[in-house]
Formats: structure tokens, sequence, C-alpha cells
């Protein structure tokens, strides 16, 4: 069985959930690590009033006892603490009340789901789509993330994620080792490791929430520890760095996705793209560069994964664009919702937790297993065959 996972839950409802279903069995849990994650999810300059109400924590209520998975899907929910104001406004039940009690959306912001979902789903409250829309549910796919990345834990591989950019200001990212990088960046307030370019980023995070305006970013996420052949060549929908970028573009205001020097390649000549093959006994194959981004025919070459991708600015602008009333056509602003100015930071921790899960759906395709001891078994024995080749 393939690992999958689905999420419900509206931004302003009572909780998120998420269903896991293929992990095996006797993955020990880290309760408090997943609340960690869902923590730094949380952080970042630029955020809203919104993350001052919410303190996520996942609770687990099927698939796990005393402390270890069954092999039984893994449920999750999270509560929505913002909830409690929002009650007739997101009532499952009928509720009596003009458009302004029910908080009725008719005025599609550009750049949100608003109108495109009105349209497909014969929706005359737009509610009903942004509720959905909203980044709130990025909240359960961090936390599937989360439980991914422990997996991945037992078995030495490390995840960062950072920003890049955000806006026109780019960040250096210093040659550190992974876990120093992870230190600065964690330290951060907008998750870079260069003070300099972290001052102007919050300042023009300051300047965009004085004019009403938003901003997008860049941000990279680097997988450390991971064997060569996870992914394959074989068929298209196999290919590892074609579903990480799904995934990646998956998330809330994501445009794009390289890997390794991505777009660049296609400005430089061949002999200074590709990553040169090496070999040292006791080391086995490595890479003279990493250009590639650690995936080369659709694997994993054992060097790190390296993708980066782009956010959109948030499309919730408290200065807005012009758009169009859906109930008289009219040409009106577009209505304002509460929301972030720049939610970059946050997103590079999203971003994380989708790679994670992508990394941990191959893994356990290469060395599937229904329990923890059967991978651990195929893991190292395929590591063996690997130092044998
Ligand atoms: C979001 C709008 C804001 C953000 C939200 C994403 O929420 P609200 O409308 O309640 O102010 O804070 O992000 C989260 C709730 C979160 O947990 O990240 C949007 O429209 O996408």
């Amino acid at each position: 069985m393939s690992l999958r996972f689905l999420t419900a839950g509206e931004t302003h409802g009572p909780q998120l959930t998420a269903i896991i279903e293929g992990l095996p069995s006797n993955l020990e849990i880290d309760f408090a690590a997943l609340d960690d994650q869902l923590r730094r999810r949380q952080k970042g300059y630029g955020r809203g009033r919104r993350m001052q109400i919410e303190s996520d924590s996942a609770k687990i209520v099927g698939g796990v006892r005393h402390g270890k998975t069954t092999g039984a899907p893994l449920a999750i929910v999270i509560e929505n603490k913002d909830w409690t104001h929002w009650k007739t406004v997101m009532s499952v039940e009928p509720v009596e009340g003009d458009d302004e009690a029910k908080r009725r959306v008719h005025r599609p912001r550009p750049g949100h789901a608003d109108l495109n979902g009105g349209l497909k789903y014969n929706l005359k409250d737009l509610r009903n789509v942004l509720e959905r829309s909203s980044a709130r549910e990025t909240a359960a796919r961090v936390a599937c993330g989360a439980v991914a990345r422990q997996l991945l834990e037992k078995f030495g591989i490390k995840i960062a994620g950072f920003v890049v950019s955000i806006g026109d200001v780019t960040a250096n990212v210093p040659d550190l080792p992974l876990d120093e990088l992870i230190r600065i960046t964690e330290e951060s307030p907008v998750r870079v490791a260069d003070p300099e370019a972290e001052k102007r980023m919050i300042e023009l995070i300051d300047q965009a929430k004085k004019e009403g305006d938003s901003l997008g970013g860049v941000v990279c996420c680097i997988v450390e520890g991971v064997p060569p052949g996870l992914g394959s060549h074989v068929q298209w929908d196999r290919k590892l760095d074609g579903r990480i970028a799904q995934a990646v573009v998956s998330i809330n205001a994501f445009k794009g996705v390289e890997f390794g020097i991505g777009f660049e390649a296609g400005r430089r000549p061949g002999s200074r793209v590709h990553d040169p093959i090496l070999y040292e006994p006791g080391r086995g194959f490595y890479r003279a560069s990493n250009n590639a981004g650690g995936i080369e025919g659709g694997m994993t070459n054992g060097e790190p994964i390296i993708v980066r991708g782009v956010m959109k600015p948030i499309p919730t602008l408290y200065k807005p664009l012009a758009s169009v009333d859906i109930d008289t056509k009219e040409p009106f602003l577009a209505q304002v919702e509460r929301s972030d100015t720049c939610a970059v930071p946050a997103a590079s921790v999203v971003m994380e937790h989708v790679v994670a899960w992508e990394v941990a759906r191959a893994f356990l395709e290469k060395f599937g297993g229904d329990s923890m001891e059967e991978i651990r078994a195929n893991y190292e024995n395929y590591l063996r065959q690997v130092a044998e080749y």
C-alpha cells in the first residue's frame, strides 16, 4: 500500500482533520516533536493576528497505541481556536440571518480561488470557497509531513527549510553544515542566515503592511542522508523530482519549483551543469558538485536533495484591487478579509513537510514492509548491495 493522506476542514471551522494511510507498524511517535513542527509553521515575521489566536497541536485519534503506530490509518485533528468567534458564520446546521450575519463574500479577490471556485461549484457565497482554499490547511499537511519526517529520521535523513528571498531582497546562504544552517535560520524571524538581508526583509514587510500590500518570495529545502535510488526512471509518475514538484506547487500560493541550480541550467552549457562522478573505497560513488540537486533520471543519486519553490504575494490586500460584485456585476473593490502581509517564512516550514512526505513515500515504496523492523532489514540489505556494487 502506497503512503497517502487526505485532509478536511475549513479555516474558521472547528478543526482540521487528516488521515494517513500506509504507515508501517512500530514507528515510535514523538508527540512533542509533532507540535514543535506545528509551532514552527505558525511563526515568521509578517503574519497577521490569526496566529496570535491559534496554538496548534496535533491530537492523534487513531492508529497509534502506547506511543507506536499499529499499521492502522493514523487520524489527526488540529483544533481551530478561532472557531469560537465563527460558530454562527460557519455553522453546519442552517442559520437565520442576513448576508452580514453570515459574513457572505460576494466581491472576489484577484489571485485567490474565490471567483473560480464560485463559478465551478455554483456557490453564491464565496466564503464557501475561501474557507477551504485558505492556507490554514497547511497546518494539517505539516502534521502529516511531521509524521513522515519522524520515519525518515529513524534512517538518518535530515531536512532543513529556509528563506532565499522576500520581495526583491535576496539573502546570502552561507556554506555551512546543515545542522548549523538549521540552528541559525531557526532563530531568524524571516528564516535566513544573513543579518543584513534579514533587516531589509523586515523593513520591506513593515512597508508593505503600511501600504496595505503583500509580499511573496523564494524558499529552499535541503534533504540530507538520502540513499541513492529513491524514485524511478521507468514511468513518468514515479519520477521523484516530478512528485516533489507537484507537492511543492500544491502549497497555497506556490507557483514554481526548481532543483539544484534550477532554471540556471538552461543558460549554461552541459559541461558546466552536470556533476562529475567520483569514487572512493569506503565512501562509494559521489559527485564533485551538486548542480542537479540530488536527483537525476527521476531518482536520488545520494547527494542532498535541494529544491526551491516560489510563493506569490498573498492575494488578500488591505488596499484591494479592482473586482466585480457577483450579484450586481458592477465594478467594486475586492473584499478585504483579515490576512498576513507575508507568510514566506512559514511557507518554508510547510515546504519541508511536503518534501518530507514525498521522500518518505518513495522510501516506503523502495523498502516497503508492514513493520519498521521489516523496512529496516530491507534498507540495510539494500545499503549492503550498493556498497558491494
Ligand atoms: C489565510 C488568511 C489568514 C491566515 C491564514 C491563511 O487567516 P484569517 O483569515 O483567519 O486571518 O492567518 O493562515 C492560517 C490560519 C494558518 O494557520 O496558517 C488565507 O486566506 O489563506
